[in-house]
């Protein structure tokens, strides 16, 4: 039975990967770091907490000793890197915490492998957001980096640092280059979930608007659960490499909320521009959502569009839900959690 230890399996996609490597017959150890209180709700929400071949294990990326320690106690045969402080927002307002978890967290990994054991594979979260204020559309493998946020920059460390590690010492590192990927387990603070849950709540009169910032920003959103299949797929590749997974299309914020909006059969008008835009209710008129200059970005990263066919034609890996199916998933779920009282 082959041994995968995953960082930030508290996380969203530390739980889907999780569940992934478990139905696929691996035994998982997944790492977690020390709070005042549980935060294992995503695993339980996927049922796997419990799961016989799961065993959770203390460690914070920060704490090099503590990390070293994880590795050699554990010897995997793989390590998924998924911990971060993965908030771009709050990037800027804790830069250098973000630049010690996101960026030297992954160096932490790769020196705990250098001087355990080599023939540990190790997979990084790169993300989209190194491309930044992009320099070609869509963006694939070989578009330079033009990071916009201290988040950014650190993924870059990273990513520079797993090819590094790659090149000087023989270590099978690679990078997935994942664009922006969600769920019903997504964090409330991302866009998003932020969007289907609001109005989930405003549908069910728990709620009177929904204040957001850059509606004008456009992202490549998948769904999660298609996308840990492809970081597994990365690392079973007979060679290490960088690979972008995406969907290839872009959308704005803006019509992320329309979807939602739909999904739930809202009768609704955007009026005004920029900050003065609101989106109102016609069936009672009320403002159902308007901008708050407060959740704009010291810089903005406007458009994201991901080419995959690097990872479609090497990995025979490719998205397999569409953003309208993905916001259906979403609403649907806020939409019975909100109902029933449960909070996510
Ligand atoms: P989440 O924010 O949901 O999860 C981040 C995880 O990192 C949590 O488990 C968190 O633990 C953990 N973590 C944070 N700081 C530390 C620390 N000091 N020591 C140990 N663990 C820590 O992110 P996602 O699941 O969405 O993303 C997974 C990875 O993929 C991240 O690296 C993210 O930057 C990257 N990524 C995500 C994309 C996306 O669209 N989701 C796209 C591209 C890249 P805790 O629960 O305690 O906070
Ligand atoms: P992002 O995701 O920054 O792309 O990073 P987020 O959902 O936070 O923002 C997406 C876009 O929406 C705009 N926006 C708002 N964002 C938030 N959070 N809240 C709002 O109210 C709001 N209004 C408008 C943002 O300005 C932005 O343009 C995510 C994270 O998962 C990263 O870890 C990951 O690397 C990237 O995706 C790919």
């Amino acid at each position: 039975m082959k041994k995968a230890l995953i960082t930030g399996i508290t996380g969203q996609d530390g739980a889907y990967l999780a569940a992934f490597l478990l139905k696929n017959n691996y035994q998982v150890f997944g790492s977690y770091r020390r709070s005042s209180s549980s935060n294992f709700w995503r695993l339980d929400y996927l049922k796997v907490s419990n799961h016989k071949n799961l065993s959770l294990i203390e460690c914070d990326l920060n704490d090099q000793g503590s990390v070293l320690n994880c590795v050699k106690k554990i010897i995997p045969d793989e390590i998924y890197n998924l911990a971060a402080q993965s908030y771009v927002a709050v990037s800027f307002d804790q830069p250098y915490l973000t630049s010690m978890t996101t960026g030297l967290g992954a160096l932490n990994i790769l020196e705990a492998i250098r001087h355990t054991n080599k023939n540990i594979k190790f997979y990084q979260a790169s993300s989209s957001e190194m491309f930044g204020k992009v320099l070609e559309t869509p963006q694939n493998e070989k578009t330079p980096f033009y990071p916009r946020s201290p988040y950014g920059v650190a993924k870059v460390y990273a990513h520079w640092m797993t090819i590094n590690y790659r090149e000087s010492y023989d270590i099978f590192a690679s990078n997935g280059i994942l664009f922006n990927h969600e769920s019903p387990i997504r964090g409330l603070e991302f866009v998003t979930r932020k969007i289907t849950d609001s109005v989930a709540k405003i549908k069910l009169g728990l709620l009177d608007c929904l204040e957001i910032g850059n509606m004008d920003s456009k992202r490549d959103w998948g769904y999660a659960y298609d996308y840990v299949e492809g970081m597994y797929k990365i690392l079973q590749h007979e060679k290490a490499d960088n690979y972008v997974l995406a969907t290839n299309k872009t959308e704005t914020v803006r019509n992320f909320l329309t979807y939602t909006l739909d999904t739930l059969d809202f009768n609704y008008v955007f009026e005004g521009k920029n900050e003065n835009e609101v989106c109102i209710n016609k069936d009672n008129n009320k403002v159902i959502c308007k901008v708050n200059k407060s959740f704009y970005r010291p810089s903005e990263v406007d458009l994201l569009k991901g080419d995959y066919s690097k990872a479609k034609k090497e990995l025979n890996w490719e998205p397999r839900t569409d953003l309208k199916k993905l916001v259906e998933i979403m609403t649907d779920a806020d939409y019975q959690r909100n109902k029933s009282g449960t909070v996510y």
